[in-house]
């Protein structure tokens, strides 16, 4: 074995060996036809290589094997040298199709390498006793997340888990130019893999236009209905046909392992041998980890690493990892040239600094964002009327790091799950309802502002605002993307602009809102309400008077916006502009801001004019459009008791004209009331959701106490999820 010592000179004492990374490069590139391995493909003329190595140096990634064919060897040390003289310990083993201990005869007429399988076992003399190590491709592109990934998951292996395998959605691992193989991962119940088959020539089927799109559809194994979106075909070695969901994992050919698997693969091979394999036949990696995890004997993580991975089948395909590494370098994830002395030290200092502990952080941070309740003006910020929220004290949390490339990667909570997706193709959206929406909302916000999103962020969300309670969690998970975008591509909206950005971006959602919550969740004012106006939008604080309360109750039912709420409030703002257009007024303030006598005058001519639920409609909106003008007032002369009151006609209106409210809201507001708030109203859309009372501060344990026994007692109890005491909290932040 060859090679330099370890880079970066000493290693703490009290940190694990950095893991080595077995780099498969012997491959003949049947259908590339030439060698591929060394082929430039970077802006520099670095090699796939080359960036696997720079990327795993990153991620914490120590020593490197390159299993090559001994008439190769010349080639990839004169081209390599680069990497010793940045003391990169390299060093070379052989894949010969004679081994002294496995194969003592040259087998005839086999010309054929013996396989992945084989490959790590030519490597292993090279590999430390101990400790674990990886196995991944020459020719493919995996990117740094999923060598940090990988090696997360390698350090930190749960009990009983000796190997990992990296998967990616398997659309995004097909070939627009022809068929590719891929081992396909079925996962067992605790999430490891079940069984593992090889799927060869995989394509998708029917439409090739989605090939290498991070969000690949969701297809039924076997579906056959037109609508269906595609699977992907092929075949497995035996000849059998395939047909698998485009998203199902695919195995990337980049694998973690402790060396225990050693013994257990030269066992499988010895099957294989056993078994008079054809000329053809080959000892795949893929399928041996398969196989022993199917017979119980390892048990293997699966890895998902994202749709960072670029892999170079055919010829046509090195032109689109070129343009991707062009982007990446233009992008900053990487230099032109991968190992000149300038830029040398950054990634060794890297690789010391991240060991094999924590992923080297890029430029990131937390985005913080609240959630808000409206504590009147309801259903009228799309009619362009004022309202008067406030910031809420529970928040969104998004903690992210910017990404080298242009790619959204983001984990919520078990419920919720990760997604991924790319900025730097169409942002489509995800099925209705996925959560990944009110990201994709933002970034596209920002694009069609004209901010330019070269960096993608990866990181988590999490967040105590109740979802789907009326309360704007999705508004603040927008505006968390949008200032965690921004940060990691280093630009800057003015609040209110971005705040009406982010309005008009949430509508792709497809609920036609108004523009309260995102100005709301960027603007709030800790101990202040805040009145919104709109066209031009303008956010103004009024301070809550000491000695008061809001208190918000959960009505139990989720008022779910990807759901039937949906239409119920798009025909709600359809009403409101036939209403007004029916009265032949051009505007809601205009309706608004008539005086006294002419307000009555409007008011009845739309209760003779308009049918029924559309005078109703055009009632709650007039009414309510004065009685924020009216609370505002209350609130600056600290006079609770009248902005109580104009609470509660609020909700009559909600409940009598505008059919937004619910048995168990009202049940709530009456509760409160009786317990001895000074006004209760629902707050959000309505349809489920909250209810919001004010109440003097030393009323309020005896308001959530009659809650608690005349409400929620008989629905199974609460938490503090369901009721609280809210406090007026500050707008969203992005903090480094
Ligand atoms: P909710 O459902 O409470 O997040 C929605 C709209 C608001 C406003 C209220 C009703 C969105 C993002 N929000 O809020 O703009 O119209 O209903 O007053 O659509």
């Amino acid at each position: 074995m060859s090679g330099t010592g370890p880079i970066g000179g000493a290693r703490p004492a009290d940190r694990p060996e950095r893991p080595t990374l077995v780099i498969l490069a012997a491959g003949r590139s049947t259908r590339f036809g030439r060698a591929k391995q060394l082929e430039p493909v970077g802006p520099g003329g670095a090699s796939l290589i080359e960036y696997t190595v720079y990327d795993a140096v990153r991620a914490g990634f120590g020593r490197f094997v390159l299993v090559v064919r001994e008439s190769q060897r010349d080639e990839f040390e004169a081209r390599l040298r680069p990497l010793r003289d940045a003391g990169i310990s390299l060093s070379f083993a052989f894949q010969r199709l004679v081994d002294a201990d496995l194969v003592p005869l040259p087998p005839p007429g086999r010309v054929r390498p013996w396989g992945t399988g084989f490959a790590v076992l030519a490597a292993a003399a090279a590999l430390p006793r101990q400790g674990p190590f990886a196995v991944c491709n020459a020719d493919d592109f995996y990117g740094r997340v999923a060598h940090e990934r990988l090696a997360h998951a390698l350090a930190a292996s749960p009990p009983g888990i000796r190997a990992f395998t990296a998967t990616s959605p398997l659309a995004d691992t097909l070939s627009a130019h022809g068929g590719v193989s891929r081992g396909l991962c079925e996962a067992g119940p605790d999430g490891t893999l079940l069984r593992m088959t090889e799927g060869l020539d995989l394509r998708l089927d029917g439409d090739a236009s989605r090939t290498g799109n991070g969000d690949a559809p969701r297809a039924g194994a076997g579906a056959e209905s037109p609508a269906a979106p595609p699977g992907v075909v092929g075949r497995t070695a035996s000849g059998a046909a395939v047909r698998v969901d485009a998203d199902s994992p695919a195995c990337m050919g980049l694998w973690g392992f402790f060396p225990e698997i050693l013994p257990q693969l030269e066992e499988r091979f010895r099957d294989f041998l056993a078994a008079s394999p054809g000329l053809e036949d080959e000892f795949y990696l893929s399928e041996a980890v398969g196989d022993l995890a199917a017979a119980e004997r390892t048990r293997c993580g699966l890895v998902p690493v994202g749709p960072g991975w670029m892999g170079v089948t055919f010829p046509e395909d090195r032109e689109r990892v070129a343009v991707s590494l062009r982007q990446l370098t233009e992008a900053g994830a990487y230099p032109v040239d991968l190992w000149t002395p300038h830029v040398r030290p950054e990634p060794l200092r890297a690789a010391q600094a991240s060991l094999f502990g924590p992923p080297q952080a890029s430029p990131g941070g937390v985005a913080t964002a609240p959630g808000r309740i409206n504590l009147i003006g309801e259903h009228i910020d799309y009619n362009g009327l004022p309202v008067l929220p406030m910031a809420l004290d529970r928040h969104v949390h998004l903690e992210f790091e910017g990404a080298e490339h242009a790619t959204v990667q983001l984990e919520g909570d078990a419920a919720h799950g990760s997604f991924a997706f790319r900025l730097d193709r169409t942002i489509e959206s995800a099925p209705r309802g996925h959560w990944s929406n009110y990201v994709r909302a933002a970034a596209r916000g920002l694009q069609d502002h004209g901010v330019g999103l070269k960096r993608g962020i990866r990181g988590t969300v999490t967040g105590t605002v109740p979802v789907a309670e009326g309360l704007s969690s999705s508004s603040a998970l927008v505006v968390a993307s949008a200032l965690a975008l921004l940060h990691a591509n280093e630009a800057e909206v003015e609040a209110l602009e971005l705040a009406a950005l982010l309005a008009r971006a949430e509508r792709y959602v497809g609920v036609q809102g108004g523009g309260m919550d995102q100005a709301a969740s960027l603007c709030g004012k800790e101990g202040h309400a805040l009145r919104i106006d709109f066209g031009p939008l303008r956010v103004t604080p009024v301070p809550v008077p000491e000695g008061w309360r809001w208190i918000v109750a959960s009505s139990l039912a989720r008022a779910e916006k990807a759901g039937a709420v949906r239409e119920l409030y798009n025909e709600r703002r359809a009403q409101c502009a036939e209403a007004l257009e029916r009265v032949g007024r051009t505007s809601w303030p205009e309706v608004v801001e008539a005086d006294e006598d002419e307000f009555a005058a409007i008011l009845a001519g739309a209760g003779k004019s308009l049918p029924l639920t559309l005078s109703r409609r055009f009632r709650h909106v007039a009414t309510e459009g004065r009685r924020v003008t009216e609370a505002e007032r209350a609130l600056r002369s600290g006079n609770m008791a009248a902005f109580g009151r104009l609470m509660n006609a609020s909700h009559a209106s909600l409940r009598d004209d505008f059919s937004v409210s619910t048995q168990a809201l009202d049940e709530i507001v009456s509760v409160a009331l009786d317990a001895g708030a000074a006004g209760a109203r629902l707050t959000g859309a309505g349809f489920g959701g909250c209810v919001v009372a004010l109440c003097r501060a030393n009323r309020a344990k005896a308001v959530i106490e009659a809650l608690i026994d005349r409400f929620y007692a008989a629905r199974g109890g609460v938490d503090r999820r369901a009721l609280f005491v809210a406090d007026a909290a500050d707008g969203a932040t992005v903090t480094s």
